[in-house]
């Protein structure tokens, strides 16, 4: 990863000013997936996605104490809100995290605050 990442620095290094433009598209596509590899490699069992106005998966069972991260895959806000006031998320924007940690045992019922028909669980146990 550093490795490459030195190489894309040095390669805008030797660069001439007129040259800029095309180093950009050169460089453009292997940076965009390197950053699509890294939001793949991101993903743990213990995310929830959103996507197309579904929370995804929409019952996730995790142990106690365990952090989960919700992240906004659509380009429309969502937000996060524990029916029982437990957690609630800023609105987040197209992939904008949101993290809670569960230090309690217990089913948590959520729904978007924008869209009150999405709804999702947490069971901690
Ligand atoms: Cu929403």
């Amino acid at each position: 990863m550093q490795v490459l990442m030195n190489q894309l620095r040095l390669a805008k290094a030797r660069l001439s000013p007129g040259r800029a433009i095309v180093g950009a598209l050169l460089i453009g596509p292997v940076a965009g997936a390197f950053l699509a590899y890294g939001a793949v490699a991101a993903q743990d069992a213990n995310e929830v996605r959103i996507d197309n106005f579904v929370f995804n998966p929409a019952e996730l069972t995790i142990a106690v104490g365990t952090t989960v991260k919700f992240v906004n895959h659509d380009d429309i806000p969502h937000t996060v809100v524990d029916k029982n006031k437990a957690f609630r998320s800023k609105a987040l924007d197209t992939d904008d995290t949101f993290s809670f940690t569960f230090a309690n045992a217990g089913t948590y019922d959520y729904f978007c605050g924008l869209h009150p028909h999405m709804t999702a669980k947490i069971v901690v146990k």
